[in-house]
């Protein structure tokens, strides 16, 4: 039986009404995407259809997952609202804080011993909440949810960016940050923007070396790492329909990387096939009854034009395989054209590993079409050049493979088989020689690509590929190997070529495992006890922040102008700081250490204008705090791109900096500055960017009549003494004023929840 089955069967027993309410609010046919957030409105139907990309909607989601990394900083906040359970399903996946090194078996006993403390928390912190554990090795956190609990036409928030990866199986599945889904657990409503509708129309089907991951690096070159935010990607036509579920996964994890809401499918056999493969009869055949409410209308399909705001049409018969990279994921180049670009970019051509996995591409599906590619190495006789790591995606995934012989494939070539977690994919890789700091090139099949992510070497150039194409680069160790046109020279001297990969959907024995690693909470935690050390280094109890005083911000010092690209990889790095993501103080020490300062172009170089002096980013802002002066960020576009972290608003404004001024946000991020009590702010005029001085004090002007959509004006002082006067928007609704008033959104949950 499915996890919460009761739960789903309500879904689809409202399912029809509401779906038919809707269509008569709206007087026309629904996209799948609109038929999903109608039907998880927190209240009523309104008396007029949402504004898509401007009205702010209460949501009701179905359920939550969290992961260690973030898990430990919203059950922190969870603890402080004051509540004895979660109020929808909820679960924590352990999944982060796993080392890649020497293999599964040795990696998962070290980080069962580097992070028992953690661990032991959140087991301990799920048991009393009500929450279901999924223990060390049981798997990535969004392979899971697929395996067990997402279902078509069911909302779900997550604290992670690829919880998007649900879309695969029919959902609205959105990633947000800690105290996002802090707010659901204390069985508040959550808030989101309602989103804009991309549409997707895949005609052909998928052949050959093209498979789904190639759909989604071409949707990133064409929508760029902005082009999909504050919308829902919504894909449809008979490609979308051809391919597997777990495939449809891969495209809309990977949707996270050019900013969207979320990405989803309507419901098709696939997924009823997955569904039935998993174990969930009973999901599949309730879906099947309410099917025609699962997805969109059939008008919507046969003239998308007419109700997406935005199309995109990708024929799969003509789609080539795509190689992303480096540095960013949507520097899309099909295979044929890696040659020249790479010659121009001066990118290495020599590739040094290989590595398939992380939650964008670990079905068992990937596994087998890529052993179908590492078995030809063994069956032709070439020698793999480059290095093998495999990252499978679940224990289910794993037994499985294993049982069927795709893992003796891999390590026929010497793979290394690694923990069914996140491994290098979030920099927790002890990559041999990384710390020389060599220029290379590695290639994987993960989502992201963000400078030193992968092994902390800045000059490593990662590049992302299907599966399938990671497996033929890393045994031909060339960036511009093309599997289509080129041969490869055997031990015996012969010209081989590789054929086209072929795959298995669902294991045709089905699937199996002997511990899953789900350990399921106690009925009534009451008697539960959560221990956090008071000297821990991991873990430290949070502190409220300070509410807002009312009044204008003066003399604000710049903290530090950050050039291009600003990720949450560049303002809380991962890697070896993931074991501080419990503990808000220490973790503070790598604020905005990868950000590149706009003045000399360093990395944690910054002028402390109080002394003259140079110093590190965390060192020179505690400086700042110490004297009490405010400080402020100021950043380029799609500043926060990335990561769900909270960290990356938290750590600045623990460290006392007051607001961010950026050219525009990510979705996730901003929501997060302004959940953390941050003033989170856009230049109105874009080039007043370039007015920031290095030594420039700001005051603001009218902050203190702070409301919904009036513009701040703040004044900025430069050395030389002139003065510019710039305007900053905002999209603050007047709860979110609340939230900055009373210092963080949490203090308001309290308040309310004390005088409740
Ligand atoms: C990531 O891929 O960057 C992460 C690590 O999964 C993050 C969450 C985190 O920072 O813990 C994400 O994508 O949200
Ligand atoms: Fe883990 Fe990487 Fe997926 Fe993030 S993107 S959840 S780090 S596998």
């Amino acid at each position: 039986m499915a996890f919460d089955i009761e739960m789903i069967k309500a879904n689809y027993s409202l399912l029809k009404e509401r779906v038919r309410l809707t269509k008569k609010l709206l007087g026309r046919p629904l996209t799948s995407s609109e038929k999903i957030l109608y039907a998880h409105l927190w209240d009523n139907l309104p008396a007029n259809a949402f504004k898509r990309g401007s009205d702010y909607v209460n949501f009701a989601p179905d359920r939550i997952a969290c992961q260690d990394a973030t898990a430990q900083m919203a059950l922190l906040q969870f603890m402080q609202a004051g509540k004895t359970s979660v109020a929808v399903p909820t679960t924590v996946h352990c999944d982060h804080l796993i080392q890649a090194k020497d293999g599964a078996n040795i990696d998962l006993k070290s980080a069962n011993n580097s992070s028992a403390e953690v661990f032991n928390f959140l087991e301990s912190v799920s048991n009393k909440y009500g929450i279901g554990f999924w223990k060390p090795g049981a798997g990535i956190i969004h392979q899971v949810v697929l395996e067990n609990y997402a279902f078509p036409g069911g909302m779900m928030i997550g604290t992670d960016s690829h919880t998007v990866n649900a879309g695969g199986l029919g959902m609205v599945a959105i990633g947000v940050g800690g105290a996002d889904a802090v707010d659901v657990m204390a069985g508040m409503p959550w808030e989101l923007k309602f989103p804009k509708l991309i549409g997707v129309k895949l005609t052909g089907k998928l052949n050959g070396w093209t498979a789904p991951k190639d759909v989604i690096l071409k949707v990133a070159g064409i929508l760029t790492v902005k082009g999909g935010t504050g919308a829902i990607i919504e894909y449809f036509g008979p490609g979308a329909e051809s391919m597997s579920c777990t495939g449809k996964g891969t495209i809309c994890n990977m949707g996270a990387e050019v900013g969207a809401t979320t990405s989803t499918f309507g419901y098709d056999s696939s997924m009823e096939r997955y569904l039935r493969a998993t174990g969930r009869d009973d999901v599949a055949n309730a879906a099947n009854e309410v099917k025609e409410d699962l997805t969109a209308d059939a008008e919507v399909y046969n003239d998308p034009s007419k109700y997406f705001d935005q199309l995109i049409e990708i024929n799969l018969d003509e789609l080539m395989p795509h190689i992303n990279g480096p540095f960013t994921p949507d520097l899309a180049t099909p295979i044929g054209e890696m040659s020249s670009k790479a010659k121009k970019g001066d990118w290495p051509i020599k590739v040094e590993w290989g590595l398939i996995g992380s939650c964008t591409n670990s079905s068992y599906e990937d596994l087998s079409r890529a052993a179908s590619i590492a078995k030809q190495a063994v069956d032709k006789k070439l020698t793999t050049k480059a290095e093998f790591g495999i990252n499978p995606g679940s224990e289910q995934v794993r037994y499985t493979a294993e049982r069927d012989g795709l893992l003796e494939i891999f390590e026929d070539l010497d793979a290394k088989i690694f923990t069914n977690a996140c491994g290098p994919c979030i920099g927790q890789w002890a990559r041999e020689g990384a710390d020389k700091e060599e220029k290379n090139s590695i290639i994987h099949s993960f989502n992201r690509n963000f400078s030193k992510r992968a092994d902390g070497n800045p000059n490593t150039h990662a590049f992302v590929a299907s599966p399938e194409m990671v497996a033929a680069v890393a045994i031909s160790g060339r960036l511009d190997f093309n599997p289509i046109t080129d041969v490869l020279i055997n031990e015996d001297g012969e010209e081989v070529k590789l054929d086209a990969p072929v795959g298995l959907e669902l294991p045709p024995k089905g699937f199996d495992v002997k511990d899953n690693g789900y350990l399921a909470p106690e009925t009534d935690g009451s008697s539960v006890n959560v221990v956090v050390k008071k000297d821990s280094e991991r873990l430290e109890l949070l502190t409220p922040f300070e509410p807002w005083d009312g009044k204008n911000l003066k003399n604000v010092r710049l903290l530090i102008k950050a050039f291009g690209k600003c990720t949450t990889d560049h303002i809380s790095m991962a890697g070896p700081w993931l074991r501080f993501r419990g503990h808000l103080d220490n973790i503070s020490n790598n604020c905005f250490i990868g950000a590149v300062n706009a003045f000399n172009q360093k990395t944690n170089l910054v002028r402390n204008q109080l002394s003259g002096e140079y110093g590190g980013v965390p060192d020179v802002q505690r400086a700042y705090k110490a004297a009490g002066i405010p400080t402020i960020v100021v950043g380029d576009h799609n500043y926060g791109e990335g990561s769900s972290r909270e960290h990356a608003a938290m750590e600045p404004r623990h460290l006392g900096v007051k607001v961010v001024l950026v050219k525009s946000f990510a979705r996730i991020h901003e929501t997060n500055l302004k959940k953390q009590g941050m003033l989170g702010i856009t230049f109105k005029n874009e080039d007043d960017y370039d007015l920031i001085k290095e030594n420039d004090i700001f005051n603001f002007i009218n902050l203190s009549e702070f409301s919904p959509g009036k513009t701040l004006k703040i004044e900025v002082i430069h050395s030389n003494e002139t003065a510019d006067i710039i305007e900053a928007n905002h999209t603050y609704n007047q709860q979110q004023i609340e939230w900055y008033k009373e210092g963080s959104a949490l203090n308001l949950i309290k308040k309310e929840n004390a005088i409740g």
